[in-house]
């Protein structure tokens, strides 16, 4: 579709000022449709950026620069005119100051590129909780993926009418190119010259340099966590960084359930889960993120606002995720995993290794030969239609009536396997205090503890204090029909290094006893940090795990946790905006350590 087209002034003036400053080449805006598809695909083959897959239905595999291989947080901006408004664990720069050294950038930044503009919604198209978004981009690369991780198209303009609402997402790889010249590799920026910038005053964000994931395809981190979550605050819901699935006991009962889990911690797994108990069955809503509202009952209702999967490739396999595993089977990008010679890509922990392949920086691999064939963050995109357990209701703008909320991360050692709040301030209080291990995720060191409060440590768009304040808010609101919080852990390894419990199907287990409990089924024990199973209540009926595992995994060490409370002390340290609330909190769990 070409700009004249456009029938909403005041987006086309947009256009036509971001144009001005980035000088492409060409403007194209896009309809949404397989042709367009196909034809941005066709570029990148020819480009050779793209590498079709013969042995998976209209896939491709894609390798980035190896500088460009996750989001960057230590690039990424909260932009408020005052720091306060940012918090102590967000980036910030005054708004003018970040938008003069990034215009500075943008001037003639797609030049000799066509710029793409991409009108996209999150959440189904015209629906009561969807958002509407503008990505100008000038990747194709990025065109494709929102194709299949958002929805748009003609259809999102014509619900924009003439002067609707739109977040207007300005994207740029940073790359101009010359006269004559076209990509002979993936563009970007180098990485002092990355930045991906928020400003939730103006609902606005610009993102330059990078074309990878959560960096580029700005519907995602950006619009639907960082700038939804200012409105939400704004608004009186959430914007969470949570999956959402659908278990039904063999009753035929229902249970949604929403979990934050850091960054590859284990959403997308948790979220299609294959229940190795009988009769229980999984539906996936959604596997990142989580939009929840209180609905005219009083409950919280989530929705999915993602249309696809952007997922964690190594570790995924038929034994781990069967169900991503056939999500991906056809219709997919892949991204910086190995390429295989008879024209399949492959990833650490999928199967058996090929003999040889092309790793994910370009190189010859062969087994063993010292070098990761995929890059750890390696990841796919899919549609998650084609998720054979999506759930009938995944796009039901009223969304889900959630029961369940848990809290989690990657913890070797201290944290149980599971343990239940005491109430709604104790679980925020719990959500408060995640801690995991980093992940490959984010450019930086992987493996290090940190605390990402909620698993929103790098998504969340004001003070975390105040964020901290708005879950309290919540659930005073939603008041006795809140649901119930519980934290896992389904990392914690033994001393010589194996992981205790098992994972995966076996999940499963964890949330029966959850749903158990909301139901007043099963009773727990009191500890110091919450309640957990009694281990007859779990369900461990065709597992094979030692009596000492069980205990390990179980165990709340009053020493260990002792040593966490001065970690914790000196990470609420960091909030002047800290709620007196989870300060009652802190003191509670220190009383009770003390019992
Ligand atoms: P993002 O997309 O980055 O937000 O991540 P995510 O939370 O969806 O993580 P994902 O489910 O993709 O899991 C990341 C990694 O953790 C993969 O390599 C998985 O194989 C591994 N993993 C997931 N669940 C489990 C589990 O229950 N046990 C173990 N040991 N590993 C798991
Ligand atoms: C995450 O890092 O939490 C992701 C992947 O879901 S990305 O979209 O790249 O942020
Ligand atoms: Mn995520």
């Amino acid at each position: 579709m070409k700009l004249e087209q456009l029938r909403h002034d005041k987006l086309k003036a947009w256009v036509e000022e971001v144009a001005a400053m980035c000088t492409p080449k060409d403007i194209y805006v896009c309809d949404g449709s397989t042709k367009e598809y196909n034809d941005c695909m066709k570029k990148l083959i020819d480009d050779g950026l793209a590498k079709v897959l013969t042995k998976r239905k209209n896939s491709f595999s894609f390798r980035s620069d190896p500088s460009d291989v996750a989001r960057v947080e230590d690039r990424t901006y909260i932009s408020y005119p005052n720091k306060e408004d940012a918090g102590p664990t967000n980036n910030w720069m005054e708004p003018n100051e970040l938008k003069e050294i990034m215009k500075g950038l943008y001037k003639g930044s797609m030049k000799n590129r066509t710029m793409y503009v991409i009108p996209f919604s999150m959440g189904p198209v015209g629906s009561h909780i969807a958002k509407v978004g503008i990505e100008i981009t000038d990747s194709p690369y990025v065109v494709c993926n929102m194709h299949i991780m958002t929805r748009v198209g003609s259809k999102v303009l014509d619900v924009l009418g003439t002067d609707g609402e739109y977040i207007p997402c300005l994207h740029s790889v940073g790359a101009p190119l010359a006269d004559g010249e076209i990509d002979t590799k993936w563009p970007c920026a180098p990485i002092e010259k990355k930045y991906i910038s928020h400003f939730p005053n103006e609902n606005l964000i610009w993102s330059y340099g990078s074309g990878y994931g959560g960096n580029a395809l700005l519907g995602k981190k950006c619009l639907a966590l960082r700038i939804a979550s200012a409105i939400a605050r704004r608004e009186g819901w959430m914007a969470e960084h949570m999956l959402i699935l659908r278990l039904t006991n063999p009753e035929g009962k229902r249970f949604h359930i929403a979990a934050a889990f850091p960054s590859a911690c284990g959403k997308t797994n948790l979220a299609m889960l294959q229940p190795t108990i009988e009769g229980w069955k999984c539906e996936c809503v959604g596997d990142d993120i989580a939009w929840m509202k209180i609905g005219k009952d009083g409950r919280l209702y989530a929705i999915n606002p993602e249309a696809g999967f952007f997922g964690v490739a190594p570790g995924t396999s038929y034994d781990s995720n069967p169900m991503a595993m056939e999500s991906i089977k056809e219709n997919s990008i892949f991204t910086n995993c190995l390429e295989t010679d008879d024209g399949d890509v492959w990833w650490e922990g999928k199967d058996e290794a090929p003999s040889h392949g092309i790793d994910w920086k370009g190189n010859d691999w062969t087994p063993g030969n010292g070098e990761n064939g995929a890059h750890p963050n390696a990841r796919f995109t899919a549609p998650a239609s084609q998720c054979p357990v999506i759930c009938p209701d995944w796009e039901n703008p009223d969304g889900v009536p959630i029961d369940i909320l848990i809290f989690g991360g990657r913890r070797a050692s201290t944290v149980p396997l599971v343990h239940e709040a005491y109430d709604w301030d104790h679980g925020v209080f719990m959500g408060s205090i995640a801690a995991s291990e980093t992940t490959a995720a984010n450019i930086g060191s992987v493996g290090n503890l940190r605390r990402d409060p909620f698993a929103m440590l790098p998504f969340c768009g004001y003070n975390m204090g105040d964020y901290f304040h708005h879950w309290l808010e919540m659930g005073d609101k939603i008041g006795d029909k809140a649901p119930r919080i519980f934290y896992v852990n389904w990392f914690r390894k033994s001393p010589d290094g194996k992981w205790l419990w098992p994972g995966f199907g076996e999940n499963a287990r964890v949330l029966k006893w959850m749903c158990e409990r909301t139901e007043g089924k099963v009773n727990a024990l009191d500890t110091a940090i919450g309640k957990i199973p009694i281990e007859k209540d779990l369900d461990l009926k065709g597992l094979d795990i030692a009596d000492n595992d069980l205990k390990e995994l179980l165990k709340v060490d009053t020493q260990s946790w002792n040593n966490e409370i001065s970690s914790i002390e000196e990470h609420f340290a960091k909030f002047s905006h800290l709620p007196d609330r989870l300060k009652k909190q802190l003191n509670n769990l220190k009383d009770r350590l003390k019992k």
